[in-house]
């Protein structure tokens, strides 16, 4: 079953359209359409040495959408209850990660450039960088 763009579902991969001629491939991303929250915020990270770790925390209330625009690199998500992990090389999938869902980043490829959509704008109050008080976080939240 395809789920709906509005799915609040805590990580899941997100198709966007391509546009294929012998130009080559042209991918778009329209707020509402394909976004389940409205874009605040967008930045990049390049220049990531292939040995970097990023990540290593969880988001009080932020939603985002992760792209590998070139290259690759790993996502390793954590709900407090379930861990998955993702490859990301697509630039026509993109990985939505709820709140209070913690992150960790490795094995960039050289060159790789990751993309995000953000729901908000930078606010480290945002951050729960300490792994402990995420889970306190997410326990409080499943008992509400
Ligand atoms: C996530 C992954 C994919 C800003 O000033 N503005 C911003 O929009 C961001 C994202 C960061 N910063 C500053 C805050 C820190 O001093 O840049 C520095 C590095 O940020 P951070 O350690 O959060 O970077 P990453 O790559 O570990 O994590 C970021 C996002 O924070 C995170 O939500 O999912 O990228």
């Amino acid at each position: 079953m395809t789920e709906s763009i509005n799915s609040k579902n805590f990580v899941r991969l997100i198709d966007l359209p391509v546009v294929t001629d012998p130009r080559g491939d042209l991918t778009f991303i329209e707020g509402e359409r394909h976004v389940p929250f409205p874009i605040r915020r967008v930045y990049y990270l390049y220049n990531v040495p292939v040995d970097a770790e990023r990540g290593g925390h969880a988001h009080h209330g932020l939603e985002q959408i992760v792209f590998a625009l070139s290259g690759s690199f790993r996502i390793k998500v954590d709900n407090g209850t379930t861990k998955s992990e993702y490859w990301l090389s697509d630039p026509r999938k993109g990985l939505y990660i709820n709140r209070l869902i913690w992150r960790e980043m490795d094995s960039f490829s050289q060159g790789a450039v990751c993309m995000v959509l953000a729901s908000q704008p930078y606010d480290e109050a945002d951050y729960l960088r300490e792994y402990d008080n995420f889970i306190e976080a997410a326990n409080k939240e499943t008992k509400n």
